[in-house]
C-alpha cells in the first residue's frame, strides 16, 4: 500500500498534470517515453524517465510488460495510468498487483465489470440505478432482439457491449431496419473490440450528457463531487465540458449524485470514477456507463470544488480515508473547459501534424491551461492531436464563458492549424451563453459558422503578410523605404494573391487589382507585427517556416506562402496527376496498380491518420504511371504516392 515512487504510464498533458501533484506531495516520479517523446515536457518534469519503445502506441504506451519492466528498473512502487492507454485495462491493473506495484485506480474486477455495457447494466438495475429501458440479455439471436425492440418501442439504439464513445452504435427508427443494423453493429464491434456482443436501448432524443464525479476509498466510503455537462460533442468527441450543468437543480444533483454513489458502492469502487447519465428534457436521467479512470475533463470539477483530484487518488491508493465527507463538499462558481486540437475545422476537422512553431498559452487570472507542449515540439501522427485543455473559472457561467473565449484569443498556436477560432465562436454563440446546450447543439446552431469554412485572407491579413515579407526581405533596412512598387505573390491553399507593395518609411500601401489598402508598421520582428490599420493599433503573432508565414488572425490561423521568387510552375497543382499524402499516416488500401486507367475524382488509395480514413482521389484522367507506396506503409505529409499520366 504505502508507496514512495510513482510511475506515470502516460504522456502529454495528463502525465504532466499527475507529475506536478505527485511531486508536490513529496513522491518521486518516473516518466515513460517512446522514441517520439524523448524531448517531451513530461520527461523533462519527472525525476527519472524510462524509454519504453518505438513511437507506435502498440509498441510503447500500450505494452504492459514494458511498463512493469520500467517500474522494476526505476524502483517505482506505484503506477498512475492517466486516461486512455492502459487506464481501463483490467489485465494491466492485475499485472501491477501481481508485481507488488500499487495501481492508482479501482480493482481489476470493477474495471472489468464496467467495461461491459451488458453486465454493468444488469448490475446497475440490481443496485436500483435508473437505466434506459432496454434489453441486455445473454441471448444474442436476432429473433430475441426483434422481440425486445417491439417491447421497448422504436426508435431504439443498438450498442456494442464492449463499445464506448459511440463506436458500434446505431439508431434504428423502424423494425424493418433492425436486422441489418444488428449485423453491421455486430461486425463493427467484433472488429473494433474483439466482441460482437450487443445491447438494445430505447433512444433518448437530443439528451444532455451529464456525468457525476465519484470517489471511493478502501474503507467503504464513497462521495460525489457534483456533475459535469459534456453535451457539446462532435462525432462523439467532447468539445466543451462544464460544471455545473446549466440546468441542474440542487434536488436533481442530489438524486443523480446518490444514484452514482449507489452505482459505485455496488462494485465496492475505489478511487476516481465517473458515472455517465443521459438527462432528457423532462429531467429524467438514465445510467449510460461508468468510466473507471480520471477523465480528461476533471479540471472543471477541481475548479468548482477547490479540490485536487489527483491528490485524492494518491491518498486513496495509499490507504487513506477520503479527504472530505459528502456534506463538506461545496460547489462554488462555474468552470468551462475546451479541448484545443491540432485539426482543421475548415476541412472536416482533418487532424494536423507537424512542427509547432509557436506555442504561447495565455496567462490570465482564473484561467488554467493543461498541456504537454514544449518549444520546438511537434504534433505527432502517432498520438491524439489534443494540444491543450483551456479551462476558465468565474463567479457565473457567463463570466467563465467570456473569460475562456478571451483566454483562447490570447493563446498562440502556430505551425499547425487548430480549432481555436471554432471554440471562440462557439463560446460566443447566444444559445451557448443561454445554456441551451444538448448533444444536438453543433448541428442545430453551429453548422454555418465561418470557422467551418476554409480560411480566407482579408485585406488586413494580406497587408500584415506583406509587411512581414518586406521586413524579412530587407531586414533592418525596413524603415529606409523603397522606391517603386515591389511585387508580392502569396499562396493561401490553392488560391494565389498577386499584390504590389509600396513602402515609404513606415507607411505601407498594398495594391490588389484596382483596390488598395494602407497599414502603418509600428514594429516588426519574426514573432509579431505591431501595426496600425484604419486608425486602430493592433498586433498579430506570426511565425516563419521556410517561405510559409503563419499568422494568428481573428478568423483563424492563416498559412501564406511567399512564392514571389519561386520558379514558375508550368501546370497548376490541380490536374498534375501527382497523388501526395495530405498528412502523415498509413496507407490502408491501394485500389489501383501500374497501368490501370483512372478517371479524375476516382479513389486511388485510402489512408488512415488519427483513426480516420481518408479517400485519396485522382486529380486528372489517365493511366497510373507509377506507384511508390504499398499497403500498410507509413507515409509522411506531402510524400508522393502515385503518378497518373496520359
Ligand atoms: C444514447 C443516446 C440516446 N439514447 N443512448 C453516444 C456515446 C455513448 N456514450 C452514448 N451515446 C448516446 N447514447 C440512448 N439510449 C444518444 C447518445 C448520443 C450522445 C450522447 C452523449 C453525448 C453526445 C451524443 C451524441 C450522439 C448520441
Amino acid at each position: 500500500m504505502a508507496f514512495s515512487k510513482v510511475l506515470i504510464a502516460n504522456r502529454g498533458e495528463i502525465a504532466v498534470r499527475v507529475i506536478r501533484t505527485a511531486k508536490a506531495m513529496g513522491y518521486r516520479t518516473v516518466a515513460v517515453f517512446s522514441d517520439a517523446d524523448a524531448k517531451s515536457l513530461h520527461v523533462q518534469l519527472a525525476d527519472e524517465a524510462v524509454h519504453i519503445g518505438p513511437a507506435r502506441v502498440s509498441d510503447s504506451y500500450l505494452r504492459i510488460e514494458a511498463i512493469i519492466e520500467a517500474c522494476r528498473k526505476s524502483g517505482a512502487d506505484a503506477v498512475h495510468p492517466g486516461y486512455g492507454f492502459l487506464s481501463e485495462n483490467e489485465a494491466f491493473a492485475r499485472a501491477c498487483a501481481d508485481n507488488g506495484i500499487t495501481f492508482i485506480g479501482p480493482t481489476p474486477k470493477a474495471i472489468e465489470l464496467m467495461g461491459s455495457k451488458r453486465l454493468s447494466k444488469i448490475a446497475m438495475i440490481e443496485a436500483g440505478v435508473p437505466c434506459v429501458p432496454g434489453y441486455e440479455g445473454a441471448d444474442q439471436s436476432d429473433a430475441s432482439f426483434v422481440e425486445h425492440a417491439r417491447r421497448i418501442g422504436f426508435p431504439v439504439m443498438v450498442k456494442a457491449s464492449a463499445g464506448g464513445g459511440g463506436r458500434g452504435m446505431r439508431l434504428v427508427a423502424h423494425e424493418t431496419e433492425l436486422v441489418a443494423a444488428l449485423a453491421t453493429a455486430r461486425s463493427e464491434a467484433q472488429n473494433a473490440f474483439g466482441s460482437g456482443e450487443l445491447i438494445l436501448e430505447k433512444a433518448v432524443i437530443a439528451p444532455r450528457h451529464v456525468e457525476i464525479q465519484v470517489f471511493g476509498d478502501t474503507h467503504g466510503n464513497c462521495v460525489y463531487l457534483g456533475e459535469r455537462d459534456c453535451s457539446i460533442q462532435r462525432r462523439h468527441q467532447k468539445v466543451v465540458e462544464e460544471a455545473p450543468c446549466p440546468v441542474m437543480t440542487p434536488e436533481l444533483r442530489r438524486k443523480m449524485g446518490e444514484a452514482a454513489v449507489a452505482a459505485a458502492k455496488s462494485v465496492a469502487y475505489v478511487g476516481a470514477g465517473t458515472v455517465e447519465f443521459l438527462l432528457d428534457a423532462q429531467g429524467h436521467f438514465y445510467f449510460l456507463e461508468m468510466n473507471t479512470r480520471l477523465q480528461v475533463e476533471h479540471p472543471v470539477t477541481e475548479l468548482v470544488t477547490g479540490q485536487d483530484l489527483v491528490e485524492w487518488q494518491l491518498r486513496v491508493a495509499n490507504g487513506e480515508h477520503l479527504p472530505l465527507a459528502q456534506d463538506e463538499i461545496e460547489l462554488t462558481g462555474a468552470a468551462i473547459e475546451v479541448r484545443l486540437y491540432a485539426e482543421d475545422p475548415g476541412h472536416q476537422f482533418l487532424p494536423q501534424t507537424g512542427p509547432v512553431l509557436r506555442w504561447h498559452p495565455a496567462k490570465l487570472p482564473g484561467v488554467r491551461i493543461d498541456h504537454g507542449m514544449v518549444g520546438g515540439g511537434e504534433v505527432s501522427p502517432h498520438y491524439d492531436p489534443m494540444v491543450a485543455k483551456v479551462i476558465a473559472y468565474g463567479r457565473t457561467r457567463t463570466d467563465a464563458a467570456r473569460l475562456l473565449a478571451r483566454a483562447l484569443e490570447d493563446t498562440v498556436l502556430l505551425g499547425v492549424n487548430s480549432n481555436k477560432q471554432f471554440l471562440i465562436n462557439l463560446l460566443r454563440t447566444p444559445q451557448f451563453i443561454a445554456g441551451d446546450t444538448s448533444t444536438a447543439f453543433i448541428d442545430q446552431y453551429f453548422s454555418a459558422d465561418p470557422s467551418l469554412q476554409p480560411a480566407t485572407a482579408d485585406a488586413e491579413s494580406l497587408a500584415i503578410a506583406t509587411a512581414l515579407i518586406l521586413h524579412r526581405r530587407h531586414g533592418t533596412g525596413f524603415h529606409t523605404g523603397l522606391a517603386g512598387a515591389t511585387p508580392v505573390k502569396l499562396m493561401l491553399g490553392e488560391k494565389l494573391f498577386s499584390l504590389a507593395a509600396h513602402l515609404k518609411g513606415d507607411a505601407l500601401t498594398v495594391l490588389q487589382g484596382d483596390t488598395h489598402s494602407q497599414l502603418t508598421v509600428l514594429k516588426a520582428d519574426e514573432h509579431a507585427l505591431h501595426y496600425e490599420w484604419a486608425g486602430v493599433r493592433r498586433r498579430c503573432a506570426c511565425a516563419w517556416h521556410g517561405d510559409t508565414l503563419h499568422l494568428d488572425r481573428a478568423n483563424g490561423n492563416l498559412m501564406l506562402t511567399d512564392i514571389t521568387h519561386a520558379p514558375a510552375v508550368t501546370a497548376d497543382a490541380e490536374g498534375d496527376g501527382l497523388l501526395r499524402a495530405p498528412m502523415d499516416g498509413a496507407i490502408v488500401t491501394l485500389l489501383v496498380k501500374e497501368g490501370d486507367s483512372v478517371q479524375k475524382g476516382q479513389t486511388l488509395a485510402v489512408m488512415e491518420a488519427m483513426k480516420i480514413e481518408h479517400q485519396l482521389k485522382a486529380n486528372r484522367d489517365g493511366r497510373v504511371a507509377s506507384v511508390s507506396v504499398s499497403e500498410k506503409q507509413q507515409v509522411k505529409k506531402r510524400q508522393q504516392l502515385l503518378l497518373v499520366q496520359d
